[in-house]
């Protein structure tokens, strides 16, 4: 029977009997020995050399030596952290899985973000498909959802995996390029397994730059099945939706974050985090009778359909809040060992052929990556008891007591015993099956093009240029001019009018041949109908020597009200003097900091601002400008805003009443983009 369990975050507790804090402690050895001197190796002389006795030498290099384990072979690069899951009411008509019935549980979260193709130190912005793993620490097991910040994927069979990634890596011959997909060998992937064109509209759309992991999306792809107490079986695909809209980079912006910021992802997790600003997804599920598997125009279980929301409402179930960072990213973040094959009661597997593969390659990649005990780290423990008769293997933590490891026996009175599904045992949903071993792909996975059109057809037209814009960017990239024109010729089934765009930057003309008749559209599908809010977006603040203090105390503490965060930009960093002498910290110099760090800029000026700042907050209001965001001025910054021609544009905002500005540069943040200006 399972312990009683509280209503507190438990894995946190249990993570604490693991925490090591070495602040005002002796140094020692791994084996406990006072450490006397760690600068100097044991020597013959003080000239040398080094004698094998050092066992404290010894001990040190050869853990270096060890420290780090193989990444990730796809999603190498992520960042972790803890919160908690609540389902709003109880599910009990569709699951039995214990952490979706009580609205008061809260059930203990861990979720890694990632990127899949870059390597562990690839840059955060690069055009990728983003990883959502969240392990959910239930009552009654661990249950991962493995998902992604996008609904479909490339492929339909697990067992062309490796082939996709082999693809999408660096070139073998040259290593070239990291966390890119334009290239080549991808390229020739994708137009040589057509069942990708949805996938690549999806990769080309701004979804693959986003501006924050607290504002994409995350699906569990798959079709699972929930199963409810009387063992009726439905048909599910899980949704996150975060609270704080989907927004993303201009593609322009995510190449030049690259290079000023490779980690503006994390950072801007933990900053959040740490400040409190706690990000939000609501669990979301479209659910499909069993009966009506074959209702629909695609098949259920193809991995590179979605179920348009229009035609299986998502329904929001529950929310997600992630409240801690982690105490060592290597321990929690790089150890976490996720798998879609991890269930519990009240949730199964269907018969999707990229989900069956996942379910041998995770635990297969975990033995590898971390070590045959690894669901024994403390980040991978579950909550709830584990007891069972396996031993031993490299590295095992658990001391198990007793001489009984088997089943069935009678020394330990047959126990730890097995459960039956009336008790709480899983028990696989008995779905049918039959038909005659083959390798085959079932005809109803042979349309790769309608859901393609629908994406398409439900962009606005920023979206469109911008897609147009991308896979421009990346066939520009691509050497071979059969690729790019297989790739054009693969568009052209989709759209025509997207082809020919795209053809026209490569100087190439769409073969002839039958298009996607589908006309209809799925809003929920473009991002621009997300929510707009000003939560935690941050307003770059010029200041120059002798600025009005008074006023931009006023506007700033009005924004900061608002939701934004101001960050004092000025020519050095430090502190700096406002008219009255006020000291103020700058927090970025523009030796420092960049444009393209901010979502919207207010410049302050000065009476006298000196050429170097003016020369400096010129570049940065012409850049902001041209990625589309909102810009605010004093009274005296409005003379280079004239100067630069943009006074009065969309989103520019002149400041000449301190609340009027504030309310009217607030609206202007909370847009976001001003489209308009293109
Ligand atoms: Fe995968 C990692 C998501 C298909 C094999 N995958 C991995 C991670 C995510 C996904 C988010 C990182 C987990 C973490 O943060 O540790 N993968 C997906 C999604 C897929 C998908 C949404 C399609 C719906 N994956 C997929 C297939 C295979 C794999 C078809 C192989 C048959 N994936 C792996 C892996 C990884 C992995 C090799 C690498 C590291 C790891 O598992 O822990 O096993």
């Amino acid at each position: 029977m399972n312990e009683p369990f509280n209503n507190e975050n438990k894995k946190t507790e249990q993570l604490k009997s693991f925490i090591r804090d070495n602040t005002g402690k002796p140094l020692t050895s791994n084996e406990g020995i006072k450490i006397s001197d760690d600068e100097n190796s044991l020597k013959a002389g003080d000239r040398g050399p080094t004698l094998l006795e050092d066992f404290l030498f010894r001990e040190k290099l050869a853990h270096f030596d060890r420290e780090r384990i193989p990444e990730r072979v796809v999603h190498a690069r992520g960042y972790g952290a803890h919160g908690i899951f609540q389902v709003y009411e109880s599910q009990e008509e569709l699951t039995m899985a214990h952490f979706l019935q009580d609205p008061s549980l809260k059930t203990p979260v861990f979720l890694r973000f990632s990127q899949v193709a870059g390597s562990r130190g690839a840059n955060e912005t690069d055009r990728d498909v983003r990883g959502f793993a969240t392990k959910f620490y239930t009552e009654e097991g661990n249950f991962d959802l493995v998902g992604n910040n996008i609904p479909i994927f490339f492929i339909q069979d697990s067992i062309k995996f490796p082939d996709l990634i082999h693809a999408v890596k660096p070139e073998p011959d040259n290593e070239i390029p990291q966390g890119q997909t334009a290239h080549d060998t991808f390229w020739d992937f994708i137009t040589s397994n057509q069942e990708s064109a949805a996938m690549t509209l999806w990769i080309m759309s701004d979804r693959t730059i986003p501006r924050s992991f607290r504002m994409i999306e995350g699906f569990g792809v798959h079709t699972f099945r929930l199963v409810n107490k009387h063992g009726k079986s439905r048909f599910v695909k899980f949704h996150w939706k975060p609270l704080l809209g989907l927004h993303s980079l201009l593609w322009d912006e995510a190449q030049k974050i690259g290079g000023v910021d490779p980690d503006f992802h994390r950072r801007d997790l933990w900053e959040n985090i740490e400040a409190g600003n706690y990000p939000e997804w609501e669990l979301g599920i479209q659910v499909i009778e069993e009966e009506d598997e074959y209702n629909f125009t695609f098949d259920i279980l193809d991995a590179t359909k979605l179920w348009p929301e229009e035609l299986v409402p998502v329904r929001k179930i529950g929310k997600m809040t992630l409240n801690r960072n982690v105490d060592n990213v290597f321990a929690e973040t790089e150890q976490v060992a996720l798998h879609p094959g991890n269930i519990v009661r009240g949730i199964d597997f269907t018969n999707d052929p990229l989900l069956q593969g996942r379910l041998f390659s995770y635990t297969d990649t975990q033995i590898y990556r971390v070590g045959t005990n690894f669901q024994q780290l403390p980040i991978n423990r579950p909550v709830c008891p584990v007891h069972n008769n396996q031993r031993d293997g490299n590295a095992r933590y658990v001391i198990d007591q007793g001489k009984v490891a088997y089943h069935n026996n009678s020394l330990a009175n047959n126990t730890p015993y097995t459960v039956p599904g009336t008790k709480g045992g899983f028990v696989t949903y008995p779905s049918l099956v039959h038909g005659y071993k083959v390798r085959a792909t079932a005809p109803s996975f042979d349309d790769h093009f309608s859901q393609a059109k629908l994406f398409w057809n439900s962009m606005s037209p920023v979206e469109k240029h911008h897609i147009i814009d991308a896979y421009s960017f990346e066939l520009g990239k691509v050497n071979s001019i059969e690729i790019r024109q297989k790739l054009v010729n693969m568009l052209a089934h989709i759209d025509r009018v997207l082809a020919t765009r795209v053809g026209e930057n490569l100087t190439l003309q769409p073969a002839e041949v039958p298009e996607s008749t589908v006309t209809e559209s799925s809003p929920a599908l473009s991002m621009m109908n997300t929510r707009y809010l000003t939560n935690t977006l941050k307003v770059g603040v010029l200041v120059d020597e002798g600025f009005a203090g008074e006023e931009t105390r006023e506007v700033l503490e009005m924004l900061i009200k608002n939701g934004l965060k101001p960050v004092i930009i000025s020519v050095r960093n430090g502190m700096i003097r406002d008219d009255k002498g006020d000291q103020w910290v700058v927090n970025a110099s523009f030796l420092t900091t960049s444009p393209v760090l901010y979502d919207g800029l207010y410049l302050v000026g000065s009476e006298n601002a000196d050429p170097y700042f003016i020369n400096r907050a010129r570049a940065f209001i012409v850049e902001s400008y041209n990625h589309f965001k909102p810009i605010g001025s004093s009274p005296l910054g409005e003379k280079l805003l004239q100067e630069l021609g943009i006074a009065g544009k969309p989103g520019v905002v002149t400041n000449h009443s301190a609340n009027v500005f504030s309310k009217v540069f607030t609206e202007a943040m909370a847009k976001q983009r001003f489209w308009d200006r293109y």
